[in-house]
């Protein structure tokens, strides 16, 4: 068992090395052939990041049962630590995204310390208006933002601004918020009325915006209500920020949509029309799985990094949040945020191999095989050689997965944090 710093990972990497040059020098003559300069793609993987959630620290569970695991947090600051690990290991991952009240304290200077203390920042504040909290006066039963009662919409306005104010503490720079409005029976709900009180509601959130803040709306198709949702698709989402004005944006849950649905395209609409907020990145089969990034369909997280890679026509602000969104029900979280950092960052990687000038000749050509196979061969390019220099250049592991093990990390904090944390996994 061993602390992980810099001289911990050092010795990790060094039986690695050797192989590790011999695979990036193989993949370098290969690139440079094809006329990439593979050094520029090490810079780009090294420039890029991605925000864990606090709350994918934690084991997650189902509405059936909840496995928890040995050595869980119990609180933020043991989130923190667990986030700190993954960012040493990884350098993929310099921001936390928390979520309020269930990361609540009572002192965000000591939080926001504590933070840096682990080499990390915050990401965007998010808001919960989906759960009722222990003493809360109003019930979210019947909805939040859109609630018909004016007093549940205040409540859930002024919870809102507090994340805000929570959020500027903390060196934060955007609120996301999502919501579990909907209805459960046709005739329930007003579908009109609700959105129209829901925009009402986020008018008032939006009002009490810093200038350089965001607010990241997010869609979610269906869950916790199941025959309407109030903010339900992307046609919604960009409604609503069309309306909100410009410091509204969307932000796309990967797993938030009808299965089948072309999220790529979405994503080419949205940054086109300068929309694009930011990502939840998970994957899934069903509906919102929260399953690893890229365990499922690594291709469609390649395409959606196409797509953000062929933004160059995006307004010049152009800078999407880039964040995690998983529930780890049978993993240890903290091998599946590294696995799942280094699938993103992979996705990006292969967006960037893609020779954009010869796709935008064959595209413009109508030679559709020759387009296809242009941007297949950023797919299929094994990019984790230009990943690993990345990260062992910025002081990470070869093999972070392996490193963190050896580290017995999971068995040390097994002794230190009992009992395991109680409660509900990701909604
Ligand atoms: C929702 C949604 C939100 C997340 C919660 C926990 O389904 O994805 O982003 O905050 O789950
Ligand atoms: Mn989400
Ligand atoms: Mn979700």
């Amino acid at each position: 068992m061993a602390a992980i710093t810099a001289d911990f990972i050092a010795e990790q990497n060094r039986p690695l090395l050797a192989g590790h040059r011999e695979d990036f020098e193989a993949l370098a003559h290969k690139l440079a052939r094809g006329g990439r300069d593979p050094e520029a793609l090490v810079a780009e993987a090294m420039a890029f990041a991605v925000a864990v959630p606090s709350w994918g620290v934690g084991t997650g569970g189902t509405r059936f049962a909840r496995f928890p695991g040995a050595g869980e947090p119990r609180n933020i600051f043991d989130k923190l630590a667990d986030c700190g690990v993954i960012h040493r290991l990884t350098r993929l991952t310099p921001t936390v995204s928390p979520h309020f009240p269930w990361d609540k304290v009572k002192d965000y200077d000591e939080l926001r310390e504590a933070a840096k203390r682990h080499g990390l920042a915050f990401d965007a504040v998010n808001s919960n208006t989906f759960q009722d909290q222990p003493g809360q006066p109003l019930s979210y039963k019947f909805g939040s933002l859109s609630h018909t009662d004016k007093a549940v919409r205040q409540q859930a306005i002024a919870h809102n601004l507090e994340c805000v104010e929570i959020g500027k503490a903390l060196g934060s720079k955007a609120i996301t918020v999502w919501i579990g409005d909907g209805s459960n029976f046709a005739g329930q709900s007003s579908l009109a009325r609700a959105f129209d009180r829901y925009l009402d509601s986020t008018a008032a959130i939006y009002r009490a915006l810093p200038d350089d803040w965001r607010m990241l709306i997010e869609h979610k198709l269906f869950e916790p209500a199941f025959y309407s949702t109030v903010l339900a698709d992307w046609g919604s989402s960009y409604l609503a920020a069309q309306q909100l004005g410009p410091k509204a944006q969307c932000l796309v849950d990967l797993g938030h949509h009808a299965p089948n649905v072309n999220i790529e395209q979405i994503v080419a609409r949205l940054s086109r029309f300068g929309k694009l907020g930011g990502f939840h990145f998970n994957d899934s089969k069903y509906g919102d799985d929260d399953l690893d990034s890229g365990s499922i369909n690594p291709h469609q997280l390649f395409l959606v990094f196409n797509e953000l890679a062929e933004a160059e026509a995006a307004p010049p602000d152009f800078d999407p949040a880039y964040m995690i969104d998983q529930s780890h029900n049978v993993t240890d979280p903290i091998e599946s945020l590294l696995s799942s950092a280094e699938a993103i960052g992979g996705a990006f990687a292969r967006a960037q191999v893609v020779d954009r000038e010869a796709l935008a000749a064959y595209q413009k050509g109508n030679d559709v095989m020759e387009a296809f196979r242009t941007l297949r061969q950023g797919y299929n390019t094994d990019v984790a050689p230009i990943l690993a220099k990345a990260r062992i250049e910025a002081g990470g592991a070869a093999d972070p997965i392996l490193a963190y093990r050896e580290s017995g990390w999971r068995a040390r904090k097994a002794q230190e944090r009992r009992p395991p944390r109680a409660g509900a996994g990701i909604v």
